[in-house]
């Protein structure tokens, strides 16, 4: 669609990241932001409304691996590692491994810093010994590690299926980065959600009590707070699809009617129909998931999955 950009004299300052991530996401076609900006304070919590949906299987079914395979986790990771967490949200699967294999120090990186520092104090208060680092920050970019875990070796654990987000281009990417950050000794225990029946997994991306749909807009709540928006939240419509040669369940806010809004000083146009791609969330197969670890520099060793297959706890080595 054609847009015409007028610049804004007076905007007062946002997030220049969301800002510059939202305006060119807009500009482009078709029109896609990334799926980072979703958490917010109101983001951060609707997605832990999302985990307790029945329809969202992902958090509770990774969960209950955790819990179910501490023994396991014992024995092949072992104590004394600095557990490094990439977008530990609000932390509630991590006492599970934690307890598992005693770790000596736990960083929680997460893009939301309210969110983060609550569920750190959190975390700290059940693990009294436990040094609790936390890092505010969007791990994609890049990061540096807190001095106090120097020289310890280390577990980055990547749980919630968050490397599905990501093109495979760019999950490749990060497991590279997160090889060079944590090290030559380092080990890996990621989630990845597997390939299954398009209805159940569109049914997981498209509630009946519409949690989801509200999680997707507000993303357009944030941008009208946040940078001077003016979307009408009416008239867009939450869409989940699959789309199967990408093997990626997407979401896209869709526009009811054709719409003529403003963000940030630029206008901006929709037709009827047409459609902002707020999140893909990439599935795998059990080759699939292994092929993208090693792409990435990692040497799966393990695997943990449930009796029906739906989701996938992998361990890998540097
Ligand atoms: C947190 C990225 C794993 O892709 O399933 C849930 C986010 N989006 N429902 C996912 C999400 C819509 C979630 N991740």
């Amino acid at each position: 669609m054609l847009l015409t950009r007028e610049p804004l004299s007076t905007a007062p300052a946002a997030d220049p990241a969301f800002c510059r991530d939202i305006v060119e996401g807009l500009s482009r076609f078709p029109k896609a932001t990334p799926p980072i900006w979703f958490y917010d304070q109101r983001g951060s919590e609707l997605f832990e409304a999302i985990a307790d949906l029945p329809e969202y299987y992902p958090t509770r079914t990774e969960t209950g691996l955790l819990q179910r395979h501490g023994p396991d986790f014992a024995e092949a990771i072992g104590p004394g590692r600095a557990v490094i967490e990439f977008g530990a949200g609000s932390a509630r699967k991590t006492p599970h491994l934690l307890r598992a294999i005693d770790p000596v120090a736990y960083v929680p990186i997460d893009i939301s810093g309210d969110f983060l520092h609550a569920s750190s104090a959190a975390l700290a208060a059940a693990f009294p010994g436990l040094p609790v680092l936390p890092l505010v920050g969007d791990f994609n970019a890049d990061l540096s590690l807190p001095a106090a875990i120097h020289g310890l070796p280390r577990l980055g654990f990547f749980p919630g299926s968050t490397i599905g987000n990501l093109e495979p281009a760019g999950a490749v990417d990060l497991l590279r980065a997160m090889r060079r950050l944590l090290g030559e000794e380092a080990m890996l225990l990621i989630g990845m959600d597997r390939i299954k029946d398009p209805a159940r997994l569109v049914s997981a991306y498209d509630d009946a009590a519409g949690v989801t749909a509200a999680f997707n807009l507000n993303l357009l709540t944030r941008i009208n707070r946040e940078l001077q928006g003016d979307l009408p939240l009416e008239a867009f419509a939450h869409r989940a699809v699959w789309n199967d040669d990408k093997a990626r369940i997407e979401m896209h806010l869709e526009a009811l009617r054709p719409l003529h809004f403003h963000v940030a000083g630029y206008c901006f146009d929709m037709a009827a129909g047409e459609t902002i791609h707020t999140e893909s969330s990439h599935k795998y197969g059990q080759r699939d998931e292994r092929l993208l670890l090693r792409a990435g520099g990692w040497e799966p060793t393990r695997q943990w999955s449930d009796d029906e297959g739906l989701f996938s706890l992998i361990l890998a080595s540097a």
